[in-house]
Order: C-alpha cells, then structure tokens, then sequence
C-alpha cells in the first residue's frame, strides 16, 4: 500500500517536490508494519488523506524598496491538515522557499504538533524573499504586504502562523501591526510575537533550549549520561542555534563549533557566545568571519573551501551533534566522520537536517538519533502555550513556562521511546515518532469523517 501511495504522489508532484517526497517515504516507510494492524486506516483512506494538503494558497506579494522601486516576490500558505487543531506552523523567508519545501515543512509539522499532545494542526508559510540585505524599512513594507495578501486566510481558531528561517519577532511584530489594521481586531493570530504585545516569555528560548531537554533527557535515559564536561558540535547561528548552544553552556557543556550559509567557526575553547549573538542576534546578520577578529584562536573555513558532502562542522569529535540549520545539511560522509570520532548522540535542531541514508548509518552503528518532529517540538509547543495566554487574557512568567517546556519535552521522548518499544524497534525514535504521531491524527480523522 506504502509503494502505491509514493508512486501516486510522484506522479501528482513536480520534481521540485522531491523534498517533499523524502519526508513523506520516510515518515510512510515507519508506518508500513502498523497500516495493516487497523483495518479503519484503509477504509478511512488514511494514508491518502495525510500526503494531500488540505489547501495550498499561493499569492503576489508587491512591495517597494528604499529607492521606490517596486519587487515582487511569492507568497504561500499550506494549510495540510486540521483535524488536532486550528492550522499552526512557522512562515519562512529565504529565496530557496518553493511549494516542494513549504509541503515538506507542513507534512512533517502535522506529526511534531501531534507528538506535543497539544491541539494544534499541521501548516507552513513563507515566501522566495530574500531578507539579507534589506534595510529594517524595506522588512516592515515587505511584511505589510505579505499580510495584506495572508490576511483573510488565517485567524487565531482557523490559522496562526510563526517564525522560521528569516522570520523572527521583528517580522512577526511587523505582520501582526498590519493584521491588527484590517479586521480590526486583536487576535492572537501570530506567534512569536514581541513580548511588548501578547508574545509568551521564552518564545524566542524555547525551540533550542527544548532540543537540549530532549537531548538530556535521551542521554540520562538511554546511556545515564549528562552535557556536563563533554564537547559538542552544532551547525547554523540562528534562533535554534543561539538557544541550543545557550542551554547547553548552562549545562556545562563545551560546544565548539558553529555555521551559517556561508562558512564555520571551530573553537576549541568554547563558543563565545555573547560574541557569537553581538554578530547574529535578530536583524543583524554579520559575517561568522568577523568572530576571529575577536578570536583569533578560533578557525574560520569558507563556505567554498570545502566540499557540500562533507561539512567542517561535523569532522570534529564530540559526544553530541546538533544540526541546527537547514534541511539536509548531515549527509552520510558526515555521518562516518562522527561514528570515527566517538559521537554518541545526534539531536536534529533543524527540521530534516540529516539525509535518509546518514541516518540508517548512524542507527545501524547504535549511535542516538532524535529526529526534529521530535526535539524540536518545544518551538511550536511554546507557541500553543502563547495561544492559550493570548486566549485568556493572561500572562505567565518565565520560569511557568519553561517548567511546562521541560514537562512537555520529557513527555515527548517518553512518547517516542515507549512507542519504539511497543513496535520491536527499541532506539529507533524515527519510527516511535512517525507511529505515536500518526495514531493521534489517524485517530482524530476517523472520529471526524470523510
Ligand atoms: P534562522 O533564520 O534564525 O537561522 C537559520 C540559520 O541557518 C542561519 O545561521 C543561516 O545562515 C543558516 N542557514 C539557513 N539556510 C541555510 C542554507 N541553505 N545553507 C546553510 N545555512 C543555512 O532560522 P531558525 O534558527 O529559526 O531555523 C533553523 C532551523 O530550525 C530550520 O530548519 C527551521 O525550520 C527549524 N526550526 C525552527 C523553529 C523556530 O522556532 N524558529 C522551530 C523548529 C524548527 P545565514 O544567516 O547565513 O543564511
Ligand atoms: O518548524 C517549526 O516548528 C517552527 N518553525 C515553529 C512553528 C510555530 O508555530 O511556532
């Protein structure tokens, strides 16, 4: 049944799609033992329902730069499946954004907003503009027009949106301040908002700081072991970035690299990471080069200075990686690197970091492996909990929400490893993940109806 479905939907997609596809086989390939233990999944046409978006909404967004030109970039929202909650997902901002990337990026949230056991649905946004570059200006006029066209399609019970790559609380403040102009109510219809007007504490916190109480939590349960003294290697230097490697210094930690799209920083001292954020914190987004000014013990390499299949980043030894930047950045050289060099544990900070093939490598060779729909969940967990604060009128301070953060996390790789367990796949969270997740929506469609 699982070949059928993938053929089909090789068919239906253009090639464009291929990302897409790679999410849906793997998260199916999980779910071929269980689809035939409950004969309502055929009947329902589960499997069928699940890889076909609800709706794909696409629109023109127009725009007039600093010197009153005029650009026009898209605009999309996928709006895949419902039946947990209203649709919630990030907005993405980066010229590699197409429908292929959008319908992976929404397919896999259905699963991690299943696996919080909060009632959210699956989505994702975003649009091919490219924020580097752009004066704060140009940024504020970009997102005004995007909610001019985003606008009629979400609502805080229908759609609510969030940030992702090139979209953080500056960006949400600016889509929110359109919002607010033409229903001319103020719904909690973002997340991820600036605490000044309805954001949650923690928000921007809560998607690194979950990763590392994933991670803790898999390491104390799995291998009794913990961060303190122990180095670990990390890409990107985002908002998931910053945040891992915030939590895991707290931790004891010594992480010793980091990237963004254009090189590396090692060093072997420990990431400065006051320095690190003074270069990368929102809006800004200088160079890594610049770090070894300030550094000049840490190495820089260049982006073009090394081949794509093999990343700097992870030709390091540590006892943990954390792939923190974008999709299929860990590929099966740099799965070989760190099975060499003793890591022990990859945490997936991104959504869909490591290519299919690395992580079959890393199982087979026992090394821990905590898929993103998994330990990254506490991003979008946060952001439901803003949704409740918004709902209620109410504030909640810093340390309810990240007591609830670490609960939730916790919760998830209980989840997750008691799902494995139950199936005969002991340790391999991918399909503890894929299976727990898929049994809430399946559930939920089938009491819902065709
Ligand atoms: P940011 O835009 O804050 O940071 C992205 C980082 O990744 C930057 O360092 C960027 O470098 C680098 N990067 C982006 N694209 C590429 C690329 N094609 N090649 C190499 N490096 C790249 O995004 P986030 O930190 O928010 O997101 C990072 C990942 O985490 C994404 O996969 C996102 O989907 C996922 N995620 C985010 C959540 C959130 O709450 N923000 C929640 C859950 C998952 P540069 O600046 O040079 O482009
Ligand atoms: O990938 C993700 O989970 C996010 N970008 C966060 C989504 C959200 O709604 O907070």
């Amino acid at each position: 049944m699982v070949e059928k479905i993938l053929s089909n939907l090789e068919k239906s997609n253009c090639s464009t799609d291929n990302i897409f596809l790679q999410a849906v086989s793997e998260v199916l390939t999980s779910l071929e033992p269980i689809v035939k233990t409950d004969s309502r999944y055929e009947q329902f046409a589960i499997l069928e329902r699940l890889v076909t978006p609800d709706r794909i909404i696409q629109f023109k967004v127009q725009w007039l730069d600093d010197n009153n030109q005029v650009h026009i970039n898209n605009g999309y929202r996928i709006q895949f499946n419902n039946s947990l909650g209203p649709y919630k997902g990030g907005l993405r901002f980066h010229p590699s954004v197409t429908t292929g990337v959008l319908k992976f990026l929404a397919f896999e949230q259905i699963f991690k907003n299943s696996l919080t056991g909060l009632p959210i649905g699956g989505a994702k946004g975003g649009s091919d503009f490219d924020p580097k570059g752009k004066s704060d200006f140009e940024i504020m006029k970009f997102c005004h027009a995007f909610m001019r066209e985003l606008h009629s399609y979400i609502g805080a019970r229908v759609d609510v949106p969030a940030g992702d790559i090139g979209v953080g609380s500056r960006e949400i403040g600016y889509l929110f301040g359109e919002y607010k102009h033409i229903p001319r109510n103020y719904d909690g219809v973002l997340s991820g908002k600036p605490y000044a007007f309805g954001g949650s504490l923690m928000r921007p916190q809560a998607t690194g700081y979950g990763v590392v109480y994933f991670a803790r939590e898999m390491l104390y349960q799995e291998l009794q072991e913990s961060f303190e003294g122990k180095v670990c290697t990390l890409s990107g230097a985002g908002n998931v970035a910053l945040h891992t490697i915030e939590k895991l210094q707290q931790l004891g930690a010594l992480v010793v690299t980091c990237s963004d799209s254009e090189g590396t920083i090692y060093d072997p001292s420990g990431i400065n990471l006051i320095l690190l954020k003074s270069l990368k914190d929102e809006g800004k987004r200088l160079s890594l080069e610049y770090y070894t000014d300030s550094i000049p013990t840490a190495t820089y390499t260049k982006k073009c200075d090394y081949p794509e299949y093999a990343h700097p980043v992870w030709s390091y030894p540590c006892f943990a990686a954390f792939p923190c930047a974008t999709q299929n950045e860990l590929t099966v050289s740099d799965a070989k690197k760190l099975i060499e060099n003793g890591c022990v544990a990859v945490i997936e900070g991104a959504n869909m970091p490591t290519f299919p093939d690395a992580i079959a490598l890393l199982q087979r060779e026992g090394v821990l492996f905590a898929p993103g729909k998994a330990s990254n969940a506490g991003g979008v967990a946060v952001s439901e909990f803003e949704m409740s604060q918004n709902a209620s009128m109410e504030k909640w301070d810093f340390d309810k929400v990240d007591r609830k953060l670490d609960e939730l996390m916790r919760q998830i790789y209980k989840r997750v490893s008691l799902t494995a367990k139950e199936y005969g796949v002991e340790r391999n969270f991918v399909d503890g993940a894929n299976i727990a997740a898929f049994k809430r929506v399946a559930e939920a469609m089938i009491l819902e109806g065709v």
